[in-house]
């Protein structure tokens, strides 16, 4: 069952079956590294857990029908996803990617990817001229997040799509925080699509984890080789969490995105804030694209700045709040905040943090699913108390 359904009914079943030896309803925990062969080479399919385990697949078919995909690959972490896909490059390949990225993802492409001989090129890539002038012969990928982590900018799926198809250039979107019940990035002609399940897939902040959805058979099988090569795989234990993540993305997300615009648009009518930044507000820039591309739905992250522009106020009220937790990550049932300079994009150099805009005084709020009204108290008291 892939595309016949629509997207609820595909979160829970979606590439699923009952477990064929008992009928289990849930897919059982296979912890176990190999697999029983009955003469050398004849097996049941399975032969040992690095190269697949049955638990791993049944997330993966759920990746493939929730992404539209034609293969799902389980990593060990969001992190393992992405270096998988760029162990597809090598010396000399060139990489366009946008100029705001989680701080980890920068990290890995500036310490160790540059470092092998890949050229990145850190674009706001809704320049077009710009994006296209960065275009050679040795243009391999394009990456971007949309919304980015943590300024929110947004980029144009389709219209990016366009451009790397004609130049053959790989296209791989991280939809960590829009997920797939905002938006597909495969249906808008990405390549494919990479996760941090350790947020809203998994969606309860009890396991690391990454994912990889692959448009092209050809191409996940390729992919698929390198992560049984090298060996990132999620272990069977985490693969039944963000599984049973998965069954509820959709009630989540949409509470989150309840929830994320309350606050986005009291924060943007509270005296002491100078900008928010939240897709869903018509103030944000590309608040059209937004309707369009994210289909009215926004999501749980909000960055804001203080009109004080002091870093001390941003601590003052990080420290403060009772209700969310200061602490890295996002996407779980509980609301969290963060201050990206300071925690989440440290590793980006402050020079560079300066030149796109993640400033001292930035503070980041994954929206959870609480009740709203404790939430915008929680706010209020830690802006004002
Ligand atoms: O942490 P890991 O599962 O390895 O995923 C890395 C990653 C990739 N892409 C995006 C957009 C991310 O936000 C992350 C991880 N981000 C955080 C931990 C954070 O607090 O922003």
């Amino acid at each position: 069952m892939k595309n016949q359904v629509k997207f609820n009914t595909q979160v829970i079943h979606g590439g699923q079956q009952h477990d064929p030896t008992t009928g289990a309803v849930m897919p059982p925990i296979y912890h176990t590294s190999t697999f029983a062969q009955s003469s050398p080479g004849v097996h049941t399919g399975y032969e040992y857990s690095r190269a697949d385990n049955p638990t791993r697949t049944a997330l993966e078919h759920a990746l493939e029908s929730i992404e539209n995909g034609a293969r799902g690959l389980a990593f060990s972490s969001g992190l393992a996803a992405i270096d998988c896909v760029m162990r597809l490059l090598k010396t000399g390949d060139e990489v366009i990617a946008m100029d705001d990225l989680y701080g980890g993802t920068y990290r890995l492409f500036t310490r160790f990817y540059q470092e092998i001989g890949i050229k990145f090129h850190f674009i706001d890539i809704n320049d077009t001229d710009l994006f296209l002038s960065k275009i050679n012969a040795n243009t391999r990928l394009v990456w971007i997040e949309t919304p980015t982590n943590p300024l929110m900018k947004l980029a144009n799926i389709e219209a990016i799509a366009k451009i790397t198809k004609q130049h053959n250039i790989l296209f791989a979107v991280d939809n960590t925080f829009a997920t797939p019940y905002i938006q597909k990035p495969l249906d808008l002609g990405a390549d494919i699509v990479m996760h941090s399940a350790t947020k809203y897939l998994g969606g309860h902040s009890d396991v690391i984890a990454g994912a990889l959805v692959i448009k092209d058979e050809e191409l996940g099988a390729k992919l698929h080789f390198t992560q049984f090569a090298t060996g990132a795989t999620l272990g069977p234990q985490e693969c039944f969490l963000v599984l049973r993540g998965i069954k509820t993305l959709h009630l989540r997300v949409q509470r989150h995105c309840e929830n994320g615009i309350k606050v986005a648009e009291f924060l943007e009518n509270h005296p002491l804030i100078d900008k928010v930044y939240y897709p869903g507000l018509p103030s944000h820039p590309q608040y059209e694209l937004a309707q369009k591309q994210m289909k009215d739905k926004f999501g749980g992250m909000v960055s804001f700045t203080f009109k004080s522009k002091a870093k001390e106020d941003a601590i003052k009220f990080l420290e403060k709040l009772q209700i969310f937790t200061l602490a890295e990550s996002l996407g779980g049932v509980e609301s969290l905040a963060n201050h990206p300079a300071l925690m989440t994009h440290a590793s980006i150099p402050a020079d560079k943090r300066a030149e796109i805009g993640i400033t001292d005084d930035m503070v980041r709020l994954s929206v959870g699913v609480e009740d709203i009204e404790d939430l915008l108290a929680d706010v209020q008291q830690s802006l004002e108390g």
